[in-house]
């Protein structure tokens, strides 16, 4: 029994029990996910969606979507998500290279992409609202297609340094084995009501979240977005929540949050980019919770956490998760560090992804030894937690997000104005950090930054854009001519404080 879906539902409570607080106040049980999924899963066979067979949605955040992606599975197909913020053009991308069988989107976006997904070939765009109520006419139950553990289950874009987009090929058994794996180390249980406010087109919302709630049994309250009030006036009915750390510095500005609101609360978990050290100690003085810090990418799910019982160190992710073996290694030799000395974060293990979608030179040179290089730097400390200090990859993470700044490079020097660019992190107290340009323009004269935001606001997803504009008459390179971004990061580490 591999197929994910089949693999979770043997688990599943009584069908009355709940599995979704929805904010018009109804409830989704674990009855209404079996029958619901399988309308689903007998739509898509209906519409000529094989096993296989990719299914890209793009989607606002609601509970039809899980379910699309809960008939996904069920059906054997591949569940492609693709975040509500990529535009036409990075969406032209993503079909040519997944050539999905099916888009579904929403009705707003039907008029944009009907004509993009029929120019690359895409045989079939459906809205999700009418997916669903056709879905609701179908038989309750279905016979979920067998599916071996390194069948493919989902597809998610990472951007690449590079530039260009690869597709995070994950099997049934990577996303199974590491939904068990959490809700176990997390102590999750029938009883457990997590709060769920992340979007469900990444890894986070979606596996860790969703997946980890449907192994135990739990419940969720799903809202649409993270939104400051709907936060306070759910958790009260929680007894978890997961975020990045941007939720966290949210919550913290609000006066109204405090330790009586979150006592049912048994565990705060962070996650998908860097938590303060400060933030958690402010955290943990306002609530008396200390947050679980955890480490996870989109190509090998979660591999590193803070223990659930035991202490939670600041400014660490804690340590290697069950079943999961990481080593540090020298970025260019390879060889294992000893500890306390940083290197590049190496990983194994059943969670680790199947490669990159049609890309096997890429994926063959992320891997070492049977270790996937994540591209991050870290450290073992003495009682074997694990700190990550930087990054070997040219990545910035904003609220969340990742922007590769060779993505947003490529847009700006493809504009008239500019004769060349660099894009850097920059620290913003919400998002973490966030993306400045550097841009030296070809007219030396030139400084209009809404020009240039207008050049690239069709081709970028907005989170991607630089939040400022800088313009300089060269950028500092080194003798080999390769621009010395840790000195462009040290020049405009004010520029949106
Ligand atoms: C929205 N905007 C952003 C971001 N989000 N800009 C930069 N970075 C962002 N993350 C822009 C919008 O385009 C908009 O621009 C303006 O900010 C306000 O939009 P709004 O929708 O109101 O934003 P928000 O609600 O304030 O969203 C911020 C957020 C959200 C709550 C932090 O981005 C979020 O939910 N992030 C979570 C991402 C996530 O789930 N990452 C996990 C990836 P304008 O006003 O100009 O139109 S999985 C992963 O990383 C691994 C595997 C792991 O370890 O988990
Ligand atoms: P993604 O490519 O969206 O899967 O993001 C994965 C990246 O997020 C990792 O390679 C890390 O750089 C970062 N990340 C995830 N969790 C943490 C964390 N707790 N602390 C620091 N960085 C993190």
């Amino acid at each position: 029994m591999s197929n994910l879906y089949s693999r979770l539902a043997a688990g599943f409570p009584d069908p009355a029990t709940p599995f979704a607080h929805l904010p018009d106040g109804s409830i989704v049980t674990y009855g209404d996910v079996a029958r619901r999924s399988a309308g689903f899963a007998h739509m898509l066979r209906a519409l000529g969606v094989g096993v296989g067979d990719r299914v890209a949605v793009q989607a606002n955040k609601s509970i039809d979507m899980l379910m699309l992606y809960l008939g996904t599975l069920r059906a054997g197909a591949v569940f492609l998500p693709l975040n509500t913020a990529y535009t036409a053009g990075e969406l032209d991308y993503f079909m040519r290279d997944a050539e999905p069988a099916l888009f579904v989107c929403d009705p707003a976006t039907l008029p944009a992409i009907e004509p993009l997904a029929k120019a690359v070939g895409v045989p079939r765009v459906e809205t999700l609202e009418s997916l669903a109520s056709q879905a609701a006419g179908q038989p309750g139950g279905f016979d979920d297609a067998v599916r071996e553990d390194g069948n493919l289950a989902a597809i998610l874009y990472t951007s690449g340094t590079t530039g260009r987009s690869k597709g995070a090929m994950l099997s049934h058994d990577n996303l199974g084995s590491n939904a068990f794996m959490l809700k176990d180390a997390w102590a999750f249980t029938g009883d457990d009501v997590l709060l769920h406010a992340l979007p469900i087109f990444h890894t986070h919302g979606l596996f860790v979240g969703t997946n980890t709630v449907l192994a135990a049994g739990a419940a969720m309250i799903f809202l649409p977005k993270f939104d400051a009030q709907a936060m306070l006036a759910a958790l009260p009915r929680a007894t978890c929540m997961m975020g990045v750390p941007t939720f966290y510095i949210r919550l913290l500005d609000e006066p109204g949050f405090n330790r009586d609101l979150v006592r049912h609360i048994r565990l705060f978990i962070s996650g998908s980019a860097p938590l303060s050290a400060d933030i958690h100690r402010e955290f943990s003085e306002r609530t008396g919770h200390a947050i679980l810090e955890r480490y996870g990418m989109t190509e090998t799910n979660m591999t590193i956490s803070n223990p659930y019982v035991g202490d939670r160190i600041a400014g660490t992710v804690g340590m290697p998760m069950p079943g999961v073996s990481i080593r540090i290694a020298d970025p260019d030799t390879g060889a294992a560090l000893p500890q306390g000395d940083v290197g590049v974060i190496e990983i194994a293990g059943p969670n680790v992804f199947q490669g990159y979608w049609r890309m096997p030179e890429k994926t063959a040179a992320e891997f070492r030894d049977g270790y996937f290089i994540s591209g991050d730097l870290g450290l073992v400390d003495e009682r074997g937690y694990i700190s990550i200090v930087g990054r070997a990859k040219d990545l910035i993470i904003s609220g969340g997000y990742n922007v590769y700044p060779a993505e947003v490079e490529a847009a700006l020097d493809e504009l008239p104005q500019v004769h060349e660019s660099a894009v850097v992190a920059v620290p913003h107290r919400e998002l973490g950090e966030a993306p400045v340009a550097v841009v030296v323009p070809r007219d030396k004269d030139f400084a209009d930054a809404d020009a240039i935001r207008a050049g690239i606001v069709d081709r970028l997803a907005r989170y991607k854009q630089p939040r400022a504009i800088v313009f300089v008459d060269a950028l500092p390179k080194n003798a080999m001519g390769k621009v010395q971004k840790t000195q462009l990061r040290e020049d405009c580490k004010d520029v949106l404080a």
